[in-house]
């Protein structure tokens, strides 16, 4: 249905431009071209924006090239310094020269009207510094540690099993989490450059769901009950608060057998981005570099057959303590799988995720810098227009 659409729209207006009206906008001109370029990509809005769009195919060209390396919170706090201390700072940029391609900011909080998100940030700040980071060339991804909507608790909080059902739906709390679902929306609406452009945005919400420490995991819901949720929040957002400036990423944790990844998985026409979170984790007896390679594999076969770009939503290897990762142990799976990119969590005092000035892994990391399959901000073309 969307695919039909998008072809009719895309060749009904080219084919009235080439008989040379001249009364086409070059606004018109670029959404022709976006809607030929995707014309066979299954997009979760058909209505989301031409540099929305472009984005979307921007990222399947750019997974043929190398991966584009992301990190968490990386404008707004590292080791050692906060914005509001050293503006326009970055560890990544200090050890390496250049930025993550990719920025993820966390929307916790926001739902609860807080004006800084569960890691203290002013979502303010966080605005201004999407909207930097798209100014940039950069892309942005969100993820959402949002409070329990039943119990008050945070996304930790798995005191009580029913919490997705009472939302769905139906449910005791349903009304309560559509006014979560609008505040959202509202906020990502307003991320607009100086001319009113949206900045587009790439959302991953309900993460690591078949673990069970988040409220929406394994234990705590059927798959019918999330699928139910993931739709809900995509029509909620897309079709009530009329949001279109977001792709849909659908990310569990990592998985013991393939058919583990789409055991709640809403649907092609539900997902933008297959994503998947897998940590170095020999504290927990994970043996990372046998599960990556395989994980990734599955991924691979799954999106291949769902025509889906992907991506390692997160990975890393807490306090950066392997010398030789980078470079040498993770990315040598990690670009040889496909995925347009992966995503490194937060650098704070109290777990950090990538090295800054200074620290012992800088030089494995300045290595992984420098293999051409990496890709940081000055490595990626314009992401959100569409060449021939
Ligand atoms: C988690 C941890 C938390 C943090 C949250 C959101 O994985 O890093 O400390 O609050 O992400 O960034």
């Amino acid at each position: 249905m969307n695919l039909i659409k998008n072809i009719c729209i895309g060749l009904c207006t080219v084919s009235l431009a080439s008989c040379g009206g001249g009364t086409e906008t070059s606004e018109q001109q670029k959404e022709d071209k976006v809607l030929i370029f995707t014309k066979d990509i299954t997009i979760v809005d058909t209505n989301a924006t031409y540099q929305t769009k472009s984005l979307l195919y921007n990222l399947r060209q750019v997974s043929k090239k190398g991966v584009m390396f992301g990190h968490d919170d990386a404008l707004v706090y590292g080791i050692g310094w906060k914005y509001d201390d050293i503006p326009g700072n970055c560890d990544i940029k200090n050890i390496c020269g250049d930025f993550p391609a990719v920025f993820n900011w966390d929307m916790g909080h926001l739902e609860v009207d807080s004006t800084m998100n569960l890691d203290s940030v002013d979502f303010d700040l966080y605005r201004e510094q999407i909207v930097r980071a798209y100014n940039m060339g950069g892309v942005n991804t969100i993820s959402w540690h949002l409070r329990n909507p039943v119990t008050e608790g945070n996304s930790w909080d798995v005191t009580d099993s029913t919490v997705v059902a009472s939302i769905i739906e139906g449910g005791s709390h349903h009304e309560l989490y559509k006014t979560w679902l609008k505040k959202l929306a509202i906020y990502f609406k307003s991320l607009k450059t100086e001319d009113g452009t949206l900045v587009p945005i790439i959302f991953r919400p309900y993460h690591e769901h078949n673990g069970s420490w988040f409220w929406w995991g394994e234990d705590f819901c059927s798959p019918e009950e999330y699928v139910s949720l993931w739709k809900m929040t995509v029509t909620y957002l897309r079709d009530t608060m009329d949001v279109h400036n977001v792709l849909y990423t659908y990310s569990p944790d990592k998985i013991w057998a393939k058919e583990d990844y789409t055991k709640k998985y809403p649907g092609k026409e539900w997902v933008d981005i297959l994503g998947i979170d897998i940590y170095d984790q020999p504290e927990y007896n994970i043996n990372y570099f046998e599960i990556l390679p395989r994980a990734l594999g599955w991924l691979r076969e799954i999106a291949t057959q769902e025509d889906k770009v992907y991506a390692l939503t997160e990975t890393g290897r807490k306090n950066a303590v392997d010398t030789t990762w980078w470079a040498d142990r993770m990315f040598p799976i990690v670009k040889e799988s496909g995925v347009a990119y992966l995503v490194i969590w937060r650098n704070h005092p109290s777990e950090y995720w990538a090295p800054y000035p200074g620290h012992f892994a800088v030089d494995n990391f300045v290595k992984f810098y420098n293999d051409s399959a990496s890709l940081f901000l000055n490595d990626i073309p314009n992401m959100y227009t569409v060449e021939e």
